[in-house]
């Protein structure tokens, strides 16, 4: 295997505890110089494609409090943007050899215990300085027309993530309850119209009373997360004046995983091609490892 990403797979405790908690914080498992090499790639996605693959969710969330919604800025203003999108795998060749990179492949095969793996989608996430927009507490399966336990998401920093910049946090275990919840608009807990599962419950309220326990990382380049996707999980603000927080996160399925359309969660163009219980696979669902 040619990987420029990959320093070292998991250890069999980490494997444990992605199963245990739902989390793992990989620690040194990528090259950061190859992490920082996407800088460029992030930038010009931010230069040329909000709109298109990148969208502004500071501006989504203002047009959310505007029709009455609630917005998560903790009731304050700020001059940074929030911005985001998915599947620039598709429209960037620096992303592409990123997220098919056989090092991830590899990792995500391991930790999935799934002798193949397929890339569901990429995404980039951007908190300017200064962005009081907080990443609402979701989890990724109700988003995903997917079924499946073999299904996970790596949160790749390009930048140090922690409790000031917008680090993310968990819900130890949350994987486990077999729940399903509506997806919502990411910055507002507020659901989507039209879909299905149980509304996210309030995760601070319930941490508060000690009836969860939410797990966060530092990280740094080199290190990373990966959650499962049915772990509900959030990100703070970026509240520091100077420093920025860009991720890469890239989801990956193994081979237990089926297509499985979800009422009123977004679709992707290829999923008009594919049918209920159809295996992944193909050019939109490219097999990563294995
Ligand atoms: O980076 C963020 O703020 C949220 C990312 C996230 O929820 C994810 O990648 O699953």
């Amino acid at each position: 295997m040619h990987s420029p990403l990959l320093v070292r797979l998991p250890t069999q405790e980490e494997v444990d505890s992605f199963w245990a908690d739902g989390v793992v914080c990989l620690r040194g498992a990528l090259d950061p110089d190859a992490v920082l090499a996407m800088a460029p790639a992030v930038e010009r996605l931010l230069q040329e494609s909000v709109g298109e693959t990148m969208h502004d969710m500071s501006a989504l969330g203002a047009g959310l409090a505007a029709a009455g919604g609630t917005v998560l800025t903790g009731g304050v203003a700020g001059k940074g943007r929030f911005v985001s999108g998915t599947d620039h795998w598709r429209v960037d060749a620096d992303c592409r050899a990123f997220a098919l990179d056989p090092g991830l492949g590899a990792l995500a095969a391991t930790l999935l215990r799934s002798q193949q793996v397929y890339l569901w989608e990429d995404s980039i996430l951007v908190k300017e300085p200064d962005t009081v927009e907080q990443t609402a507490w979701h989890q990724d399966m109700g988003y995903f027309h997917a079924r499946g336990e073999q299904v996970c998401t790596t949160w790749i920093p390009l930048d140090r993530a922690d409790a000031e910049t917008g680090a993310m946090s968990f819900v130890r275990g949350s994987h486990r309850d077999g729940a399903l919840y509506r997806p919502n608009w990411f910055v507002s807990q507020q659901s989507m119209e039209g879909t299905e599962g149980l509304e996210v419950p309030d995760i601070p309220a319930l941490a508060a009373a000690q009836r969860v326990e939410v797990l966060q990382y530092a990280l740094g380049p080199g290190d990373l997360t990966v959650h499962h996707a049915r772990t509900l999980h959030a990100a703070g603000g970026n509240l520091s004046q100077h420093q920025r927080r860009r991720a890469i996160s890239i989801r990956y399925c193994g081979e237990d995983v089926r297509y499985h359309f979800r009422p009123g969660a977004p679709r992707k163009p290829h999923h008009e091609q594919v049918q209920e219980d159809d295996p992944l696979g193909g050019p939109d669902c490219p097999r990563v490892w294995g």
